[in-house]
């Protein structure tokens, strides 16, 4: 019953074509690549310390961890954010100084997506993580449903849009807990009886591994119990694995998202806020490029 979960492919058709360019900037090289520079500019010793400061600098900034977190304090999603799509009669809004889900007229499968689109998540080189606050207060009844958390999806690997969520649910039978699930695999908690918690996904691009965790209680600070751990390249993970067929620079999105299922939403009863993402890029081959040049030509000097 879960497939409603997934993120509707791009109705602007355009959608995945920004995707696919956003392949393209890559973080923290800071204007140093590897354009060959003119003949006899490395006779200049000066420039040479000059180009490795700044080759090391540019390095060093790659390696460095970048945070960014969204409050939704604004009332008004920013331009990190696409809104990539919905099922049904959901809505996601920033209002009230949070991302709420509704549904006023219930169908059998609404959701809504917004897409986080701050920093390319390349699948070989890139670990992230990335959490949301996560309130559900409704109160589900036979078949109905409601849930609230992030997904994780691409269509890089030709197999079409592939994804995973982590969520916090509550189920008409009175079920309540944090969800995972990667494809037809999925992985639940007991019956926790929460209706606020927080969620988290890491990647670990050395192992194409993704987990997911939650905390009961963010107001304490975060601590986190992992509950699900998925392999993406067709090995590893602790629940289950598959194979998206990504590319090395295949990219990765973050979506929080919030759905139903045949049970109208009122503001206030579903929704997330602070959300937060960490990403640590691998640095760029390109990177070492003026490092390696700038050897290369000292020794071939030094060789003559
Ligand atoms: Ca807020
Ligand atoms: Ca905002
Ligand atoms: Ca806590």
């Amino acid at each position: 019953m879960r497939d409603h979960l997934a993120p509707a492919p791009a109705k602007r058709g355009s959608c995945f074509d920004p995707c696919q360019d956003y392949d393209g900037p890559t973080i923290g090289r800071g204007g140093i690549g590897p354009t060959r520079p003119p003949s006899g500019f490395f006779d200049r010793g000066d420039v040479v310390r000059a180009l490795i400061f700044f080759a090391v600098l540019g390095f060093a900034s790659a390696m460095g961890a970048v945070t960014i977190t969204d409050d939704f304090d604004d009332n008004s999603m920013g331009s990190d954010w696409f809104l990539t799509g919905g099922n049904g009669n959901g809505l996601l809004t920033e209002t009230n100084q949070r991302l709420e889900f509704t549904a006023g007229v219930p169908t059998g499968n609404d959701s809504q997506f917004w897409t986080w689109f701050g920093l390319p998540l390349q699948y070989a080189s890139t670990d992230w993580e990335a959490q949301i606050d996560v309130t559900n207060l409704v109160n589900p009844s036979g078949v109905q449903y409601s849930g609230f958390g992030i997904q994780v999806y691409t269509n890089a690997g030709g197999g079409g849009l592939q994804y995973l969520s982590a969520e916090l649910q509550h189920y008409g039978n009175g079920w309540e807990g944090f969800a995972s699930y990667l494809g037809a695999n999925t992985a639940f908690t007991p019956h926790i009886g929460v209706s606020a918690g927080a969620v988290r996904v890491v990647y670990d691009s050395a192992t194409s591994v993704l987990s997911a965790l939650y905390d009961i209680d963010p107001s304490n600070g975060y601590s986190w119990t992992s509950f699900a751990s998925w392999g993406l390249a067709g090995s590893g993970g602790a629940n289950g694995n598959v194979d998206w067929g990504m590319a090395p620079d295949s990219v990765m999105f973050v979506v929080p998202f919030g759905a139903s299922t045949d049970i109208s939403i009122a503001s206030g009863e579903l929704y997330g806020d602070n959300f937060s993402i960490t990403v640590v890029p691998e640095p760029s081959s390109a990177l070492f490029l003026p490092i390696a040049y700038i050897l290369l030509r000292r020794r071939q000097k030094s060789l003559r």
